[in-house]
């Protein structure tokens, strides 16, 4: 038998194919690879770098799904299903929204594979491929399974490592998916199993890709103590009551972090509140300036995650935003427009107030564009939206930007790596920010196959 895995790309450009060169592996699809008993053949082809050979022989094809790249992913289904290859669909938007995703899999998992992956190939081995199985959550993620990485060679990933500590998160931000397909719970791995998996390989960089890495402190004191001697240098995201708690600090310092990606979110109180993100309460009267000054003090280079579009943002808050992320000298920073995953506490609300553009369904919509507006804002057309939002990615990683914030003292100009780091990655993301901006999703009226 011959499973063929799939990582669909979230589209194309208007006249020419997206490549996304600061891609990174497929960690779901490692996963299912090692699930799947020796005796099966697999492969990988990854849409966002390469053609996908539909005319190959295989028996199976499973497709990772997220919101923004459902249109795709529908879109391969249909090309191996004219073909008669059965097709098979898991993850985040299946979770999410299955009724939709079944219309166009012939069989469709809905949560982590692990429980019932092997039962599924059995199944289509023996052609009785069920059209759904629900998978009960597992406590322990990723049973004792480390992901197969050798699918990964000679596909151009960004150099580093992609593993997990744990899944989900405790905290309820009303506008997170992995809220929803997690239902506020976070769920931990044995730290010997991370420790095994880290030996598997050889990388020295890596890149936990957690949802919430200190969601439980103590677990997470257990995890870097045990990272400590292996001297790796890792990044992964976190929620910043972590700084609330100086001995996991020090233990994330001393295991070789490097800094993680905090949603700060916004720097309007009144949007926190509305969010949920009650774990962003700031502890000092200057919106975050306490936290800043502690995350310089660690020696943390972060990525701050805004969004915009709150109910209380204006274009005038949201450039600064863009002021204060630009004047905090973060390493990174994301302005990403608020948008309503389907099933999400979001856009329920936005439903209900009636606000959601695009028939309710932006991922499905043939006029919709990546990092457009989805929603009618409060205080803004969604045109406004969609331009204050490019404009703040525009500015902070413009090149004199650039040079402002690498003149950060105790991050990013901290060691020769840090700084190393620092002018590596800055450019490549900004070079994405513009390509990636109004990206068509699917291919459809494209050219098919890899640029
Ligand atoms: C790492 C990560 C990234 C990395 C990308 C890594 C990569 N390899 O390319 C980076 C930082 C670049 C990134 C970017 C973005 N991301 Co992101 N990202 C994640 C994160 C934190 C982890 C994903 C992961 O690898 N998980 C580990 C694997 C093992 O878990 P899993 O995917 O859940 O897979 C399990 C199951 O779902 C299931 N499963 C998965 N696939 C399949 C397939 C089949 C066939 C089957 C049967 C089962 C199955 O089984 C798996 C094993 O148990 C998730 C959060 C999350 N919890 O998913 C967000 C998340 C996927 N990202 C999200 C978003 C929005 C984005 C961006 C659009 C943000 C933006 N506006 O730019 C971009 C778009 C990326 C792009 N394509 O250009 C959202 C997606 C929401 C949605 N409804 O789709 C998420 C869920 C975050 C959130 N909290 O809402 N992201
Ligand atoms: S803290 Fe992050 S992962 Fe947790 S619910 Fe909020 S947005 Fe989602």
């Amino acid at each position: 038998m011959k499973l063929t895995l799939i990582k669909p790309n979230i589209g194309r450009r208007e006249h020419s194919l997206y490549v996304d060169e600061a891609r990174m592996e497929p960690l779901p699809l490692g996963i299912l690879a090692a699930l799947t008993p020796p005796d099966v053949e697999v492969v990988l082809y990854d849409d966002r770098c390469e053609a996908i050979p539909y005319d190959e022989k295989t028996d199976l094809v499973a497709i990772t799904v997220e919101t923004f790249t459902a249109r795709r992913a529908y879109e391969i289904s249909a090309e191996f299903k004219q073909r008669g290859i059965p097709t098979v669909m898991g993850g985040m938007h299946a979770m999410l929204i299955p009724e939709e995703v079944a219309q166009h899999c012939d069989s469709l998992i809905v949560g982590d594979a692990e429980p019932v992956w092997a039962q599924m190939i059995e199944d289509c081995r023996a052609e009785h491929l069920q059209k759904r199985y629900d998978a009960v959550q597992p406590v322990c993620p990723q049973g004792n399974v480390i992901a197969r990485r050798d699918i990964f060679e000679g596909k151009g990933y960004l150099p580093i490592t992609l593993l997990q500590f744990s899944r989900g998160c405790s905290h309820k931000c009303s506008f997170c998916a992995s809220s929803v397909y997690f239902k506020a719970h976070h769920y931990c791995r044995p730290v010997e199993d991370v420790i095994r998996e880290i030996r598997s390989q050889k990388r020295r960089l890596l890149f936990f890709v957690d949802d919430n890495i200190v969601c439980n402190h103590e677990r997470a004191k257990e995890l870097f103590r045990a990272l400590i001697p292996l001297k790796i240098r890792w990044v992964s995201q976190g929620s910043m009551d972590m700084l609330r708690d100086p001995e996991l600090m020090e233990l994330m310092v001393k295991s070789g972090c490097l800094g993680l990606v905090i949603g700060f979110e916004s720097i309007s109180p009144q949007n926190i509140e509305d969010m949920h993100k009650f774990q962003n309460r700031s502890g000092s009267g200057e919106m975050y300036a306490r936290e800043i000054e502690q995350l310089r003090q660690w020696g943390l280079q972060t990525w701050a995650a805004f969004t915009v579009g709150h109910d209380g943002d204006t274009v005038e808050s949201i450039r600064a935003t863009c002021d204060f992320a630009i004047e905090s000298k973060f390493t990174f920073a994301a302005f990403n427009i608020l948008m309503p995953y389907p099933n999400t506490p979001l856009y329920e609300k936005l439903k209900r107030e009636d606000r959601l553009l695009y028939d309710g369904k932006w991922w499905l919509h043939e006029d919709y564009r990546f990092n457009y507006c989805s929603i009618v804002p409060r205080h803004m057309t969604p045109d406004e939206l969609t331009e204050i939002a490019f404009d703040c990615r525009r500015r902070f990683n413009s090149p004199g930007s650039i040079f402002t914030r690498a003149l950060e003292p105790r991050t990013n100009l901290r060691t020769p790596y840090r700084l190393m780091t620092y002018l590596l990655y800055n450019p490549l993301f900004r070079k994405e920010v513009f390509k990636k901006q109004g990206l068509h999703f699917g291919l459809k009226d494209g050219q098919e196959g890899s640029a």
